[in-house]
């Protein structure tokens, strides 16, 4: 059982795909599918860490399954599947859950953003969030993590987790025939897509978030071209004309996502695209980017349509998937049963 380079990640079904996920995860995932062997998940498990309804949820499930295939992930190429269908992804949380430490877990910025002011009433599994993501991806024994900016310290504890595991059952893991004593690789996070960070279209300090109160926040992959216009139309921007070069963004957090966007979207730099804007108004420049996203996101919006009109479909696709991402979880989980000490039949 060699350590062989294997991506893994996960999205939310908590709603609908924005650009933010675009392009800071999905447009590395397309391109590591022609290099690595990568297993993609629809995590629903993290999306009950706050409170989903139940039909809503198996929409979303089967919605964010669409967008994965509009985008370009191919389900015969990689695994493509809802983490709930594996269990082994929960009974590996268990054990992490029992090897990461609460002062971790107590530093994770991401669990007192989204449980706010009142911490007492936040789930269990909101706090546990870190050590199920860890899981999801060590029950892999994956090396490589395409995500966006936000999820780098998440990606830091399961590097801990790994690494606390490999130490404290090292004796055993050596018994189960792990010379070097190393079971779970260190996973590395790969953060670097055209966008890392895409910020709210209605104030440039705040992430781009599909649980974002305001629809006009983010473009969302099925937004229909009149709707993605209006968006980037009503965008916050500032008085100023936009500059003429990269640093003259700097203070001015909407101008510099306006123009990011732009060039992830076009794959140019931000230098080249203020060549090119540079000096001139918002609303000129706003009209350009509204037409290279309607270019970009229409015939992805399109084909999530088409594909979400036969649910019966993506079902088999997702238990076809679940079937080949647990023939690779299963023997791994036994392993991690023989090296914890569990009686398994
Ligand atoms: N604004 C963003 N810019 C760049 N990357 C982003 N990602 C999310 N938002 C941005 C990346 O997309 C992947 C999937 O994210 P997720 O669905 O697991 O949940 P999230 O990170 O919590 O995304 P949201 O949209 O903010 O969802 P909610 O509102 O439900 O919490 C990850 O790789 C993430 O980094």
């Amino acid at each position: 059982m060699s350590i062989t380079p294997r991506v893994f990640s996960g999205m939310q079904p908590t709603g609908a795909l924005h650009l933010g996920n675009y392009l800071g995860a999905m447009l590395q995932w397309i391109a590591m599918q022609k290099t690595h062997e990568c297993i993609y998940c629809v995590v629903d498990m993290h999306a009950i860490t706050v409170w989903q309804d139940p039909k809503e949820l198996v929409d979303a499930t089967r919605r964010v399954t669409a967008a994965y295939i509009a985008c370009g992930l191919d389900p015969k190429r990689s695994i493509l599947f809802n983490q709930s269908q594996v269990a082994e992804h929960a009974e590996l949380a268990w054990v992490f859950n029992c090897v990461a430490r609460l002062g971790w877990l107590d530093r994770m910025t991401q669990f007192k953003e989204k449980a706010g002011k009142d911490k007492e009433r936040a789930s269990v599994g909101l706090y546990a969030y870190p050590s199920l993501m860890a899981a999801d991806i060590l029950v892999y024994r994956a090396t490589h993590v395409p995500v966006g900016e936000d999820q780098k310290q998440h990606l830091e504890l399961a590097r801990d987790i790994a690494q606390k595991f490999n130490n404290d059952f090292k004796e055993n893991i050596v018994a189960a025939g792990f010379a070097d004593g190393i079971f779970f690789p260190q996973p590395e996070p790969v953060i670097t897509g055209p966008a890392t960070r895409v910020m709210s279209l209605r104030d440039g300090t705040k992430k781009m978030s599909k649980s974002d109160p305001s629809d006009l926040s983010r473009i969302n992959l099925t937004d229909d071209a009149e709707t993605i216009a209006r968006k980037i139309q009503k965008a916050k921007t500032d008085t100023e004309p936009l500059p003429s070069e990269e640093a003259g963004l700097k203070g001015r957090p909407e101008a510099e996502n306006l123009v990011g966007i732009y060039a992830a979207l076009t794959g140019e730099s931000p230098g080249a695209v203020l060549r090119q804007y540079g000096g001139g108004q918002f609303s000129g420049f706003k009209k350009a980017l509204a037409e290279v996203a309607v270019t970009k996101v229409g015939p992805i919006g399109a084909e999530m349509r088409r594909l979400s009109s036969d649910p019966v479909e993506i079902d088999r696709i997702l238990a076809d998937g679940s079937a080949r991402a647990r023939a690779i979880a299963a023997p791994v989980m036994h392993k991690v049963k023989d090296i914890v000490g569990f009686i398994r039949s």
